[in-house]
């Protein structure tokens, strides 16, 4: 005849045996040393191939990632939320009335004073407009004696020197501003940045004022008179019509190549 203490001590060895295995069965003792734990995005803990989770962004930031800065989030999927992120740099503004894009390494005129009235003191108003060339006087078909020459860009190539000493600079030190090419005008269409949605001046947003009318290049249509139309670009919507040079319509934005 057992004793009921021992068949009483006999019993809770035997249920806690059956607890241990059961735990051990689903592998969270550790008994068996660390199982690797499967992902699950939404727990708040960057894991495996997960780039991030929640407040988890496994210390990055915009700029780790390539972008110029701003406040990188994660999304719902554990990927990277770059919205918040400033775009990778293009151009850099001077701080002297002009920009340079890096692209191209191109720097370009900024324009100012938009409000609807030209102020032909001012070069870099952006109401100007100007004449190309084949006014009276020329000594060629063609020649490149209009306004955009003459007082335009001779206004910001202006420059004083007693031979020692700069006595006034020309604009933002530089005496080689010109018109750019075809070509180059076009690197600066841009029909994506807000200004260009916005009131269809498409030009990057980092140029500011502007006029949207027709741009002028120094490039010249091969219509005949050979010479006579200029290759321009409307801004506000890409198209490149030839136009008569001695038109006093263009719009202009000085370029020099970046030193
Ligand atoms: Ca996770
Ligand atoms: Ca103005």
């Amino acid at each position: 005849m057992s004793h009921p203490i021992t068949k009483f001590h006999g019993r809770r060895i035997v249920i806690g045996l059956a607890a241990f295995l059961a735990i051990a069965s689903l592998g969270g003792t550790g008994f068996a040393g660390p199982k690797p734990l499967k992902a699950v995005c939404g727990n708040g803990v960057a894991q495996a191939s997960e780039a991030c989770d929640g407040g988890d962004l496994r210390g990055q930031t915009c700029q780790s990632i390539g972008f110029d800065g701003g406040s990188l989030a994660c999304a719902a999927n554990c990927t990277w939320n770059t919205g918040g992120c400033l775009s990778l740099l293009r151009f850099i503004n001077n701080g002297d009335g002009t920009l340079t894009d890096l692209d191209t390494g191109l720097q370009w005129e900024l324009k100012d004073h938009e409000d609807g009235a030209p102020d032909y003191w001012n070069p870099h108003d952006a109401d100007n407009t100007y004449s190309w060339g084949n006014l009276p006087g020329c000594a060629f078909v063609g020649c490149p004696n209009g306004t955009l020459f003459t007082d335009f860009l001779g206004r910001l190539n202006h420059h004083v020197s007693d031979g020692t000493n700069v006595i006034f600079p020309a604009f933002a030190g530089h005496s080689d501003w010109r018109l750019p090419t075809i070509d180059e005008l076009a690197t600066i269409f841009d029909n994506t940045s807000i200004a260009c949605k916005e009131n269809q001046a498409c030009f990057p947003d980092e140029f500011g004022a502007t006029s949207k009318n027709i741009f002028a290049s120094s490039s010249t249509h091969d219509l005949l008179p050979a010479g006579t139309y200029a290759r321009a670009i409307y801004f506000y919507t890409g198209y490149k019509p030839a136009i008569p040079v001695a038109s006093t319509a263009f719009s202009v934005r000085a370029v020099r190549t970046a030193d």
